[in-house]
């Protein structure tokens, strides 16, 4: 029997009409329709810039919401306070298990500004920051973690955020079979990972006519090509312009961080970039893409090639199926992405 609006008559067809848009709709199962948390691992320099430490409350605030379940993050600064600091941003928020990895033999060692001020203070004799990981020596080995870490996930279901240097997902590519896996490095990012979302390069005319040459790339520039070059999944580029144009307002650290009496991200960016200041948003940027891929925060490049020469110089070149694409923010996602940003770095730790 062929099926006709006619053959039911006018209140059968509303009927059997609002029946396929309920259908269509999905009603009866809208808790189906919430998508699933974003598995991500995050890969950070923290300690080069505060704004590490920033994107990592970003992370925090979307894991509240059930937008992302953080499952490890992995230190590229081999300097024994990173991994003490990603710990106690981590407790701070509530997290105080997730697994954090640290290189070894890695990238810029010096202290700086603002790690060792916050994993060493001390009130009334107890730490200000509580934290169990005292040093990153303490801390397994970061390709080790990153093999055991995809290796218990599904296939093509971890996001990985890179917002430092390329030193461990250089490695993880060049890594051997092991004891968490039989595949080598390259098979197992290419079956785990679904999208590899990373702060590193630039991409206007203006800075290439400069050869501007961005920081995570020029620090280990051998890793950042093989990671850059080879990477087997999609990749996302944050280039340095995006989070130069985004702004985070010196007003929101003053104001918005006096729930408690001593905050981790307040005091960093206290420590780093003083609070009179504003701040680039740059690491923050390729977390919000990298969990809210799809809401119009930026626009994408065509797809391409991204290659980088000897002096950590990158260049784009567009290429129909290319697995490179860019960020674009026109000045209405600027505004839309810092007001987001803030209110998002700024949520208070969840229950
Ligand atoms: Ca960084």
């Amino acid at each position: 029997m062929s099926f006709s609006f006619a053959r039911l008559g006018f209140a059968g067809a509303r009927l059997a009409a609002v029946g396929i848009v309920f259908a269509i709709a999905g009603i009866g199962g809208a808790e189906e329709e919430c998508p699933k948390p974003v598995e991500m691992i995050f890969d950070t320099d923290i300690g080069n810039d505060v704004d590490d430490a920033m994107a990592l409350a970003v992370i925090h605030a979307l894991a509240n919401r059930a937008q992302c379940e953080l499952l490890a993050v992995t230190v590229t600064k081999d300097n024994p306070y990173a991994g003490p600091c990603v710990d106690l941003i981590n407790t701070f928020y509530g997290r105080p298990d997730v697994p954090i990895g640290t290189v070894r033999d890695g990238m810029a060692p010096q202290d700086y500004k603002y790690i060792r001020q916050l994993a060493t203070a001390v009130d009334n004799g107890k730490p200000r920051y509580a934290h169990d990981l005292e040093s990153g020596a303490d801390a397994p080995e970061a390709v080790a973690l990153l093999r055991k870490t995809l290796a218990g996930r599904p296939d093509g279901s971890v996001v990985m955020v890179q917002v430092g240097f390329s030193t461990n997902l250089s490695r993880l590519l060049d890594s051997k079979a092991d004891g968490a896996s039989p595949l080598d490095g390259r098979s197992l990012v290419k079956q785990k990972v679904k999208l590899l979302s990373i702060m590193a390069g630039a991409f206007t005319q203006e800075l290439a006519a400069k050869r501007f040459c961005e920081y995570n790339v020029t620090i280990d520039v051998p890793n950042a090509r093989k990671v850059i070059h080879e990477w087997p999944t999609p990749v996302v580029f944050s280039g340095w312009e995006i989070g130069h144009a985004i702004q985070y307002p010196a007003a929101s650290v003053q104001e918005d961080f006096c729930y408690v009496e001593h905050h981790p991200i307040a005091h960093a960016y206290d420590l780093y970039r003083d609070r009179k200041n504003d701040q680039p948003t740059y690491d923050l940027t390729s977390v919000l893409y990298a969990v809210r891929p799809d809401r119009e925060y930026f626009d994408l490049s065509p797809p391409g090639h991204v290659t980088v020469e000897d002096d950590g110089f990158v260049q784009f070149k567009a290429e129909k199926n290319g697995p490179h694409r860019y960020l674009i923010a026109t000045p209405e996602q600027v505004a839309r992405v810092r007001e987001a940003l803030v209110m998002l770095t700024s949520e208070p730790p969840g229950k």
